[in-house]
């Protein structure tokens, strides 16, 4: 039996030519969940994973799949879709998955032959044995894993075109943040694999640099650090060579042994929502952990960083709070807190989070022609109706923020901080330099993106075509 599993490219975010510069291997990352599938998968379905970010192959030619497998988040759907109906114009059945498929399950299923929500270990073996015997159901509920059932991934099946191995050690966040999906569709519930599981599916990765997907990997409760502190004992103990980058929330700071054993077990960056410069924000947002025990957020990146881990900070903009200038206080707050990079995005409503509902209850949606405008839901468009913020407003709110923060003299300044505290100044240099090429496309995307909706209103002024208007 034949399998795909196929992971659709959304072009507006990164079409990474891989063939055509060794560099773009740092911008393209595995597709975790289409591996663990094929984990779970029994031997006797031979699979064949295609990550469209990497290209897209003429699928026609191919032999001839008994089944396919689309894994998307929201921002790929529309992709998705395409590929669906270019395998069930062959006559091949197609089963998706994954976040979008969960938090919009009746648009695909008016798509696809058969929709698997939740997590796919309870569920998946009996979707693969009903295929075979041609009795496929047009819906699954895998609900939340028990983790004990989380196989290792096949890291076999997608090799040499990346710079990352992909790993996930824990599932599932009590924040809830307004704007996540994660609570939504892992849980509240924070589950941890087994310490011995996680190692030895580590020593099967190739790759000598590794995204650990996490969320938050070390968690918020003394039982969560006390299990990571075990992990990262046992990582270190297993000498696995690998230098792996993750995301925490900013308790990681609190812990001087957490951050002691985490760089000795390989940690080499790690990724932290700030979300927004102001107390106000982090309350509209939810993300009140941030403001707990009157932190200092700026000490908190610098014992981080004294371990030698960099730091990516990530913010929101277009709060309800968030008022011209949001976008250079961001960068200012950004340069205080001393991080190493900046990732700044436009708050967008995700389904199935909190955020959705009240931007939908309140009719703010500016893009809402789906599933086609899905591909706009990146988090790199403005896609709602902001409070005090025009669609030109915030993007050009958005350019003042990258714009300060990667300006050349900031940029030097950093990489010399980064020689100083032998934080890998090479790499912060390239990183830096990749941040700013990203924003002339940027540009170009805003640019391209301020032409369609030009395009829309005049379409709808003139009594044609769409409703909606971002203005
Ligand atoms: C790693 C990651 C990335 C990687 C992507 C790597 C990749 N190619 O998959 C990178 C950094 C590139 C990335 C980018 C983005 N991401 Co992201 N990312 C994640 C993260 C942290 C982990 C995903 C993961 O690997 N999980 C591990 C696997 C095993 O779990 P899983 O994917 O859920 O798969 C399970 C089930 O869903 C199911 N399943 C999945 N697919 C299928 C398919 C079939 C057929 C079946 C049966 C079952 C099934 O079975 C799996 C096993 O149980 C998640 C958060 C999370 N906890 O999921 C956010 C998350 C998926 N990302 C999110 C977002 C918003 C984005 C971006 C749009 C914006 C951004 N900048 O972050 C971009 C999108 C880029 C694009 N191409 O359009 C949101 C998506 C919400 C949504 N509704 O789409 C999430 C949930 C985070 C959040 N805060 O809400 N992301
Ligand atoms: S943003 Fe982070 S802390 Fe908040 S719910 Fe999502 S994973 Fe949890």
């Amino acid at each position: 039996m034949r399998l795909y599993l196929i992971n659709p490219s959304n072009p507006l975010v990164s079409m990474v030519r891989v063939k055509e510069s060794r560099w773009n291997r740092y911008r393209v990352w595995k597709p975790l969940s289409l591996m663990v599938l094929a984990g779970l998968s029994p031997p006797e379905w031979d699979i064949t994973i295609v990550d469209e970010n990497v290209g897209v192959p003429d699928y026609p030619a191919m032999p001839r799949p008994d089944l396919v497998g689309i894994t998307a988040f929201t921002s790929q759907a529309n992709r998705a879709y395409e590929v669906a109906a270019c395998f069930r114009r062959l006559g091949v059945p197609v089963v998706m998955g994954g976040i979008h498929a969960t938090m919009c399950v009746d648009e695909v299923t008016e798509r696809v032959d058969s929709v698997v929500t939740g997590e796919a270990e309870g569920i998946w073996r009996r979707v693969l044995e009903d295929a075979r015997d041609g009795t496929l159901q047009c819906r699954y509920d895998g609900g939340l894993a028990e983790m004990h059932a989380v196989r290792p991934a096949r890291h076999d099946l997608l090799t040499g075109r990346y710079a990352f191995g992909a790993i996930q050690t824990t599932r599932g966040c009590p924040m809830n943040c307004t704007f996540c999906s994660v609570t939504a569709f892992n849980g509240a519930h924070y589950r941890q694999r087994s310490i011995p599981d996680v190692v030895r599916e580590f020593q099967s990765i190739r790759e000598k640099y590794v995204l650990v997907v996490d969320d938050n990997l070390i968690g918020t409760r003394p039982e969560h650090i006390a299990r990571a502190k075990d992990l990262f004992r046992a990582m270190a103990a297993a000498n696995l060579r690998k230098e792996w980058i993750t995301q925490a929330t900013i308790n990681f700071a609190d812990d001087e042994e957490v951050l002691t054993l985490a760089a000795s077990a390989g940690c080499a960056g790690v990724f932290i929502g700030f979300e927004s410069p102001a107390p106000e924000g982090l309350s509209e947002l939810g993300k009140k952990f941030n403001l707990l025990k009157g932190r200092d957020l700026s000490a908190s990146v610098r014992r981080i960083q004294r371990h030698h881990i960099p730091v990516v900070g990530s913010f929101i903009i277009g709060l309800d709070i968030d008022r011209p200038g949001i976008g250079r206080r961001t960068a200012e707050m950004a340069c205080l807190y001393g991080v190493d990079h900046l990732n700044a995005l436009f708050l967008t409503p995700l389904p199935g989070t909190r955020l959705w509902d009240q931007v939908t209850s309140e009719g703010r949606l500016a893009l809402d022609t789906f599933p086609e405008d899905w591909k706009y839901y990146t988090l790199t468009f403005p896609v709602a109706r902001y409070r005090h913020l025009s669609q030109n407003e915030i993007i050009e709110e958005m350019i003042a923020c990258d714009r300060h923060f990667y300006a050349t003299t900031r940029i030097l300044g950093r990489v010399c901080r980064t020689v100083w505290g032998r934080r890998r100044p090479l790499i912060s240099l390239l990183g830096s330099l990749s941040y700013r090429s990203n924003l002339s496309l940027n540009r170009k995307a805003y640019a391209d993106f301020r032409h369609e909706f030009a395009h829309r209103r005049a379409a709808s002024e003139s009594g044609r075509g769409y409703s909606s208007s971002p203005e």
